[in-house]
């Protein structure tokens, strides 16, 4: 069976669907179409957003769908993603929600403002403040479990990996200081970074030449 993903693998949400097919023991094929094209938009995703995901059973776009609907087709392979309780699955979906509703904004907003050219101070303060109160509530839940949803990696961790990733190579003293600041966070961020399926993903020359620092000037 061929899984394809259409999208750019340097974007956040299609890195954490090509993690979620390959903690799966899953392969995929990358495509890219112009996003924005009415054939795009009528066969994959009629908001023209990546990443869209077909395999021969169906197409879909919007990660977390996506990445459910791996976890659960796959669930006899690769790594357990859906939590192994009714507690952890719920737990899960918690972390999944947390992600979209309190740290993509002020994390995007952070990283946005420190790629500026030149960089733009009075935007970046009240998104670092936001997301340093955000941050707390993480290090504060990873201080009581090795994981967002429990004992289990899940789906809440994989689609957190590729964000704080991203503001990590961001490489400014403050982001840095973001992470090592909170020991519960900073060792959770070293671990799921350290997973061999995120690794064959970031061995991937588009992210790993890719230079998220455009811009930044230190
Ligand atoms: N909620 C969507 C968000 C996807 C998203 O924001 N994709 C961005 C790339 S990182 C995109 O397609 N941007 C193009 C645009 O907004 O026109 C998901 O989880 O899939």
């Amino acid at each position: 069976m061929t899984i394809k993903i259409y999208g750019y693998i340097r974007s956040p949400y299609v890195m954490a669907v090509g993690l979620t097919v390959y903690e799966k023991d899953q392969d995929f094929e990358l495509l890219m179409m112009d996003m924005k094209s009415p054939e795009y938009r009528s066969n994959f995703n009629p908001f023209g957003m990546v990443p869209s995901y077909q395999d021969e059973d169906t197409t879909l776009f919007e990660s977390k769908a996506i990445m459910r609907y791996v976890a659960t087709k796959f669930a006899d392979q690769g790594t357990p993603l859906l939590g192994s309780t009714i507690v952890e699955q719920a737990l899960c979906n918690q972390w999944l929600e947390v992600h979209s509703h309190n740290l993509v904004s002020p994390l995007v907003e952070t990283a946005m403002a420190l790629i500026q050219n030149p960089p733009q101070p009075d935007v970046l303060k009240p998104a670092l403040e936001k997301l340093n109160s955000v941050l707390d509530i993480y290090d504060a839940r990873l201080s009581a479990s090795k994981y967002l949803a429990g004992d289990s990696y899940t789906l809440a961790d994989v689609t957190h990996t590729p964000f704080f990733h991203i503001l990590n190579a961001i490489t400014v003293d403050e982001t840095q200081k973001c992470i090592t600041s909170r020991p519960h966070l900073h060792a959770w961020i070293q671990d799921i970074s350290s997973r061999p399926a995120w690794k064959k993903l970031i061995a991937n020359p588009e992210i790993k030449d890719y230079n998220f620092r455009q811009g930044v000037k230190k």
